[in-house]
């Protein structure tokens, strides 16, 4: 039988909103919650850390913008839903958070900060697999610890209105491939995720879609991850930065990593794309983005 059990949290307080809990004890679900709320691996960031301002400009219609950046307004509540009976001792949780921001952009390139302010909001998604591996009494979360977790995926919460997604990411250290993910719903064994140290040369592989594109480029792709001088960087499909071959629609970036995160302090590694449409002007309310984020084992 499926049980779905839903938690939300306001102002600390945890309210059970599906779930009829007559026992004063700790429950399995209030375990999990704990868990997956706790935990850096779950944690879903905002995507704030900036790029230089001499971003490469494409020789074509689009320019990029002198400057942008994302700057987090408030974050919802972080909500877990239940798939699956406890009481398995193993189930799948949906976890989910919506992300309220700000996107400020100036595409007048006269070195001049002036920039429009565009509105974000987002919704962001993960599954995880949680199971009970510990005696439920003598150790921490009543035993219930995560085995494996998807890519956290960035989506508009107005779903009509998105028109670009990542589809796919591949991760290399060297000629290694650490990381190959084609559905924001596959699952990566918590043992597998990528492990990497500062120094070593890795490189990023992601391919795009734009249900309408309007111009040409459609879009522009972009690494948030602990990469050279600032936190965030463009990718490339013209054969530079590592990109085997130029217009295959495979953005790719590779760099020596490096500790450059200003925001948050675990590493990770996310793809991101914006829409051309997004990038042309600083007046238009038309935010829209995708990304996928996976966490990084700091060694
Ligand atoms: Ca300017
Ligand atoms: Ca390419
Ligand atoms: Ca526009």
């Amino acid at each position: 039988m499926k049980k779905t059990t839903l938690i939300a949290v306001s102002s600390g307080i945890l309210i059970l909103i599906a779930s009829c809990a007559q026992d004063p004890q700790i429950t399995d679900e209030d375990h999990i919650y704990q868990l997956l709320a706790s935990s850096d691996l779950v944690k879903m960031g905002a995507l704030e850390g900036q790029g230089g301002e001499m971003d490469a400009k494409d020789s074509t219609e689009v320019d990029l913008p002198e400057i942008w950046w994302r700057e987090l307004t408030t974050e919802g509540a972080f909500q877990i839903v239940i798939i699956g009976n406890p009481e398995a001792g193993i189930c799948t949780v949906t976890v989910n958070q919506n992300l309220y921001a700000d996107f400020y952009i100036d595409v007048v390139h006269d070195l001049v900060l002036d920039p429009g302010v565009k509105t974000i909001e987002d919704i962001r998604e993960r599954s995880v697999i949680v199971e009970r591996t510990g005696n439920p009494s003598s150790t921490p979360h009543g035993g219930w610890t995560i085995q494996s977790i998807t890519p956290a995926e960035y989506s508009l919460l107005n779903s009509s209105e998105q028109e670009v997604f990542i589809e796919s990411m591949k991760l290399y250290r060297g000629e290694e491939l650490l990381l190959d993910c084609t559905s924001p719903d596959q699952f990566i064994d918590i043992e597998d995720l990528p492990e990497l140290s500062e120094g070593e040369l890795v490189k990023l592989e992601v391919t795009v879609l734009h249900t309408n594109p309007l111009y040409e480029p459609p879009y522009f792709v972009y690494v948030h991850g602990p990469c050279p001088v600032w936190p965030r960087h463009l990718m490339y499909d013209d054969g530079n930065f590592g990109d085997v071959t130029a217009g295959d629609g495979i953005y790719t970036y590779e760099w020596y990593t490096e500790d450059s995160f200003i925001y948050y302090h675990k590493w990770r590694i996310a793809a991101d794309v914006l829409d051309a449409d997004t990038m042309a002007d600083q007046v238009e309310e038309d935010y829209d983005s995708g990304a996928w984020c996976i966490p990084v084992i700091e060694l």
